[in-house]
């Protein structure tokens, strides 16, 4: 499905095991600023499966990761994009990604420079709504941006976009 080499996950995994053992205690505090997570899970028997926080609110710059907390559930965070076969709801300069099935205690992360509304999915339960909004601070941030593909999308996952004026309000909506 995607490109080794341009896949972001594969590159961690790569460089996790080939680099020099720096400060660990500077690289968690930088990850600690830097980095906000979003949990991936579900009720047990997987009838009901979210991102949390579903919206979220960052500056340029700053990164994302994604942790498969759900101990019964495999799960993926994948970009509105034509990479991925899907309407674009993403700022049209950005880089799409997917990052494949995550099984549980795995997670993938991603660092969004370009501002806008970034809209997204799990693939396996896109139709159960399991879809999430995240909103990189900068001027002119539209409060509907993608009304105009909300028909091609799955009802369920339309329905569970936060606004965008409520992330803008309130950073984290769960
Ligand atoms: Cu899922």
């Amino acid at each position: 499905m995607m490109d080794f080499a341009h896949n972001p996950r594969r590159r961690l995994l790569l460089s996790a095991g080939g680099g020099l053992l720096l400060s660990a205690a500077l690289v968690h505090r930088a990850r600690a600023a830097d980095e906000v997570e979003i949990a991936m899970s579900g009720t047990s028997n997987g009838s009901n499966v979210w991102f949390r926080p579903r919206g979220l609110l960052i500056h340029p710059g700053q990164s994302v990761r994604w942790i498969n907390k759900d101990a019964g559930n495999v799960h993926t965070s994948t970009a509105y994009h034509p990479d991925n076969k899907k309407v674009l709801r993403i700022p049209s300069q950005a880089r799409s990604w997917d990052s494949d099935y995550l099984m549980p205690g795995e997670s993938f992360s991603i660092t969004l420079d370009i501002p806008g509304v970034y809209d997204y999915f799990c693939l396996p339960h896109e139709h159960a709504g399991m879809v999430g909004r995240i909103i990189v601070m900068g001027e002119n941030i539209s409060a509907h941006p993608y009304a105009d593909t909300d028909s091609q999308l799955p009802q369920a996952a339309i329905d569970r976009f936060p606004a965008v004026a409520d992330i803008l309000r309130l950073t984290q909506i769960e």
